[in-house]
């Protein structure tokens, strides 16, 4: 993990003022992994960044919220060079364990931005761009809407067959088998004159069920993007990292919305 300190000059944000120090690569890809709550941090072989952010993340509400630019409190921030790679569990420890060797610890300052953008998606393989659509006037617009015609059969389960021929897809179609029973109120796995086809399918069979309950599911996806401004960090000899915008990375994470009608 030594390099020579031309490089590091060369690199413009090390001071250069010491002939032999510990250069590390800082060299860190966007992916950011959390731990606890709420700490940041990134790995990379035996070199790793780490910073707490000041808030509560209790059921990730702190990850799962939008905001632009916002600048949130950091408790503290600090780089680390190990004689190894350090495992992801390393920063979920209240105390850090002996190993990996800790070489050199830079500490210091900067002003985290986070901006967190959210997309909701109810995977059902339909491409939905009008975010207005509501084709079944249930006010869950189509992307958002895991059965789009509200017969109790999701759309993906559903999607691209015209079961009756009638032009409607069955996936946007209340009644697939056109016998005039909605298919909510015809049974989903009986085939009640053993003919093979299932009653919701089978137009022979005119059995009016109560109606089935039903379920909405989606997906919010929340991608935070962390910005580090004036990040400066200094170790023990006075030698110091410094960069006016770091850009520190994203992260991810999913939420599972689903709502009985
Ligand atoms: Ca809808
Ligand atoms: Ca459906
Ligand atoms: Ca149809
Ligand atoms: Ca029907």
């Amino acid at each position: 993990m030594k390099k020579l300190v031309v490089f590091t000059c060369l690199l413009l944000f090390f001071s250069c003022d010491d002939g032999n120090i510990n250069i590390p690569v800082f060299s860190f890809d966007s992916t950011v992994n959390t731990c606890g709550d709420l700490t940041l941090f990134k790995i990379n072989e035996n070199e790793a960044i780490a910073l707490e952010v000041d808030e509560d993340n209790t059921d990730n509400a702190f990850l799962n919220q939008e905001r632009v630019d916002e600048l949130v409190s950091v408790s503290m921030i600090s780089y680390r060079t190990f004689e190894s790679e350090p495992n992801t569990s390393y920063f979920c420890q209240s105390i850090p364990p002996a190993k990996p060797l800790l070489i050199d610890e830079w500490t210091g300052t900067g002003n985290l931005y986070i901006t967190t953008v959210l997309t909701q998606d109810d995977n059902d393989t339909v491409e939905e761009l009008d975010l207005l659509k509501d084709s079944d006037g249930d006010s869950i617009p189509d992307y958002i809407d895991s059965d789009d015609d509200n017969d109790g059969i999701p759309t993906k389960n559903e999607f691209d067959e015209d079961s009756d021929g009638d032009g409607i897809d069955d996936y946007l179609d209340d009644d697939d088998d056109n016998d005039g029973i909605p298919t909510l109120n015809e049974s989903i796995t009986s085939d009640i004159d053993g003919d093979g086809i299932k009653d919701y399918l089978d137009p022979d069979t005119k059995i009016f069920l109560p109606a089935r309950s039903l379920t909405n599911s989606y997906t919010q996806t929340f991608t935070s993007t962390f910005t580090i401004e004036l990040l400066k960090l200094e170790n023990a000899k006075g030698e110091t990292i410094q960069f006016d915008t770091y850009n520190f990375g994203t992260k991810t994470t999913t939420k599972s919305i689903v709502t009985e009608l």
